[in-house]
C-alpha cells in the first residue's frame, strides 16, 4: 500500500523522525529553502499536515494542499492553525493535551522560584568571584506564603495552583466561569481585579482571537511594582509593548516568559531589562513529555488513516 504523502512543518527528536518516516512519505517543508515552490510542486499530494505548536497551519499552505485530510500538532495550543479554513474544507484538526500538563506547569513555578529568589543572578554571583570580593548576594523576596493569580484555570493552571498550594500560597483565578474544581481557590471575573490581589500572576490561557492582549497595561499597572507576571501559554495573552514599557518604568516588578511575539527572535528591549527572566518556550522540553507528545502526534494520524477515531480531535 502507498504510505500517504504528509507536511512536516518543524523538525522533531530523531526518535520521532524514525517512524514517522517509516509509515509516512515526508516532504520537509522546514527544509525548503523556496517554500511556494516546495508547496507548489508537493502540495497537491498532501494528505496531512504534522506541525508544532507554535508553528501551526497558515491558511496559505493549507490552501496549497487540496487533499488535505488531518493536521496533526505537537502542541496543545492549535492557535497558529487556521481553524477558519479547517472547517470551511472539514480537515481534522489534533492537538496532545494532557501528556505535557505536568511539565509546563513545573517549569511555571520553577520560573516563580528563579526569579523571586533571584537563582541565575546568584550563580553568576558565585561563578564570577564576586561573592568572594564582595560580599553576601543582595537580598531577594520570599514565594511561600505570598499571593499567586491564575488567569485561565484549565489543565496547565489547575497543575499550577496545586503546586503553589504545596508552599501555602493565597491562589485566586479568572476564568470564563467559576470551576468546580478549585476547591479554596477565590473566583475573580476581572483581570485586573485578579492582578491587584497577586504577587505572582500567572499566564495560563488557551490562545484565541478573544484572548489577544487580555493582559493590557491595566493588568499590568494592577500587578504593579512589588508583582511578577509569569507566562508559560502564548505571547498573543500579553500586550508585550506595554509589557517592556512596564518593565522599563518599573511599573511592573518582574516579568518570566517562555514565549515571545516572533519567537525564536525576540524584541532586544527584553535583553537590556535586569528584572526579566527569558526562556526559549521549552515548557514541555523534556524527554519525557516530548516523547509522549510525539507519540500522540502518530497515533493521531495513524489512527486517521486507518478510520479509527481520534485520540485527541479538536476539530
Ligand atoms: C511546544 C507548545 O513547545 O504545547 C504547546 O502548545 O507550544 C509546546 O508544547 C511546541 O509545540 C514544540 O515545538
Amino acid at each position: 500500500m502507498m504510505k500517504p504523502t504528509i507536511l512536516q512543518m518543524g523538525a522533531y527528536p530523531d526518535w520521532d523522525e524514525a517512524p514517522l518516516n517509516q509509515s509516512y512519505d515526508v516532504r520537509r517543508y522546514f527544509e525548503a529553502p523556496d517554500k511556494a515552490a516546495f508547496l507548489a510542486d508537493c502540495g497537491p499530494d498532501i494528505r496531512a499536515i504534522a506541525t508544532r505548536g507554535e508553528l501551526g497551519a497558515s491558511a496559505e499552505v493549507i490552501a496549497a494542499c487540496p487533499k488535505l485530510e488531518i493536521v496533526s500538532v505537537y502542541g496543545v495550543g492549535y492557535d497558529a492553525v487556521d481553524l477558519e479554513a479547517c472547517r470551511a474544507r472539514g480537515v481534522r484538526v489534533t492537538n496532545t493535551p494532557d501528556v505535557l500538563t505536568g511539565d509546563v506547569a513545573d517549569l511555571g513555578v520553577a520560573m516563580m522560584l528563579a526569579l523571586s529568589r533571584g537563582v541565575v543572578g546568584a550563580e553568576a554571583w558565585v561563578r564570577s568571584g564576586e561573592w568572594a570580593d564582595k560580599g553576601n548576594y543582595p537580598l531577594q523576596r520570599r514565594v511561600w506564603g505570598r499571593r499567586a493569580g491564575i488567569l485561565g484555570l484549565g489543565r496547565i493552571g489547575f497543575e499550577v495552583a496545586k503546586r503553589l498550594q504545596g508552599f501555602g500560597m493565597e491562589i485566586a483565578y479568572s476564568d470564563i466561569a467559576e470551576k468546580p474544581y478549585a476547591d479554596g481557590w477565590s473566583f475573580v471575573t476581572d483581570p485586573v481585579d485578579l492582578a491587584e490581589r497577586s504577587d505572582f500572576l500567572f499566564v495560563t490561557l488557551a490562545a484565541s482571537a478573544g484572548t489577544r492582549h487580555i493582559v493590557n497595561r491595566a493588568v499590568l499597572d494592577a500587578l504593579g511594582p512589588e508583582g511578577t507576571l509569569i507566562n508559560v501559554s502564548r505571547a498573543s495573552n500579553i500586550d508585550e509593548a506595554a509589557l517592556i514599557e512596564a518593565l522599563q518604568d518599573k511599573r511592573l516588578g518582574a516579568a518570566a516568559l517562555d514565549v515571545f511575539e516572533g519567537e525564536p527572535s525576540i524584541d532586544p528591549r527584553f535583553l537590556a531589562l535586569p528584572n526579566v527572566l527569558l526562556q526559549p518556550h521549552q515548557a514541555s522540553g523534556t524527554v519525557e513529555t516530548r516523547k509522549a507528545m510525539g507519540a500522540l502526534v502518530r497515533k493521531n494520524l495513524d489512527a486517521h488513516f486507518a478510520g479509527d477515531a481520534l485520540p485527541t480531535p479538536v476539530l
